[in-house]
């Protein structure tokens, strides 16, 4: 029997998740599209030949919905989150688990409370194949312990009024937790920076990380939203014998006229789209069985990216490190 999906939120992520379902996920339907604005829902919903509905909770109960997609505001993740888990329904919430600690949480005890996991969180990059490659290279102990990782994350062009904060708070909890995952690590503490070359109430500044972790390793981040050439993320795993840098999928390259191109991707999503149908793929066979996949990320997950990224945006609003006291982890997320 096909797994009857309903997204809500019908925004960029939205109608990205909604074509991955309706077109690459096998064993999957499309069900419902929900928005607050139904010509919104309507538009992706009659392209994909789902229903439409306007109300996320309605949503959540309707019976011909198995599983749940949430792609809505930020703001309303925890609350939608902790309905499906009240509902026993698996749910792919797109990042982040909830914008504060508390609402992070009220929706671990809720799983723990029901005794199995239900949330599967949107950090796409645990699926990318680049990513993958460079955790298993240090894995396989060839190149000794990791002992740096650099991390560069830029846009074209920040939304507008885009701040330094929000920097830390919507973007670098990608790399929070893709480095984390890689390391396999807990993080210590967290300093942050801006450029003083940039607007002085520093919107458009890039914002620069340093993270240390509880084994002693360096994590840098630059997130710079207005690099103003194209989506361009880059890393690089720095080990005791030899280091891993990550390549972007690019098919082709252009010579002419002394010049050799090749293109950005304007946005993540064709940068990440192999990530993507990999995460959502896992998620359903986490719907069918029950188990979430080892490499997915987890509530538990979520409040450690929400964590740092508070502290993140303490640290430069302060201009000072802030060192991470973090809670202990429940059986229930050990892997
Ligand atoms: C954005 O907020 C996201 O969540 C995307 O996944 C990320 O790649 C992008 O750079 C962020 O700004």
């Amino acid at each position: 029997m096909d797994i009857r999906i309903a997204v809500i939120g019908a925004g960029i992520m939205g109608a990205d998740h909604a074509r991955i379902i309706a077109q690459e996920l096998s064993g999957a339907v499309l069900q419902v599209v929900c928005d607050k604005s139904t010509e919104r829902a309507q538009a992706i919903a009659e392209a994909f030949g789902a229903e439409v509905c306007d109300d996320p909770l309605a949503t959540i109960a309707r019976d011909d919905v198995d599983a749940v997609l949430i792609a809505s505001p930020d703001q309303t993740h925890a609350a939608l989150t902790l309905a499906c888990i009240e509902a026993k329904k698996p749910v792919l919430c797109e990042k982040p688990l909830a914008t504060t600690i508390d609402e992070c949480f009220q929706v671990i005890k809720a799983e723990v409370a029901s005794g199995r996991q239900w949330v599967q969180l949107g950090f796409m990059r645990r699926f990318d194949p680049a990513y993958l490659e460079m955790k298993a290279v240090l894995d396989s102990g060839s190149l000794g312990n990791a002992v740096m990782m650099h991390n560069f994350h830029r846009n074209v062009e920040a939304p507008a009024n885009f701040t330094g904060s929000m920097a830390i708070s919507n973007s670098a909890p990608h790399e929070f937790d893709v480095a984390r995952f890689i390391l396999d690590g807990e993080y210590s503490a967290i300093s942050a920076f801006q450029p003083k070359t940039c607007a002085a109430d520093g919107s458009a500044a890039p914002v620069f990380m340093v993270l240390e972790t509880q084994a002693g390793q360096l994590v840098n981040i630059e997130i710079n939203n207005n690099a103003a050439y194209g989506y361009d993320v880059r890393g690089e795993l720095v080990a005791e014998q030899g280091a891993v840098s990550l390549n972007s999928p690019v098919h082709s390259r252009v010579d002419t006229r002394l010049q050799s191109l090749q293109q950005y991707a304007p946005d993540w999503r064709p940068r990440f789209a192999e990530a993507y149908r990999k995460q959502n793929q896992a998620w359903l066979a986490f719907i069918r069985s029950g188990e979430i996949s080892p490499i997915a990320s987890n509530s538990w997950d979520g409040l450690m990216s929400t964590m740092v990224a508070e502290a993140g945006v303490e640290a430069l609003a302060t201009g000072t490190r802030v060192s991470l006291d973090l809670p202990e982890k429940p059986a229930l997320y050990n892997k």
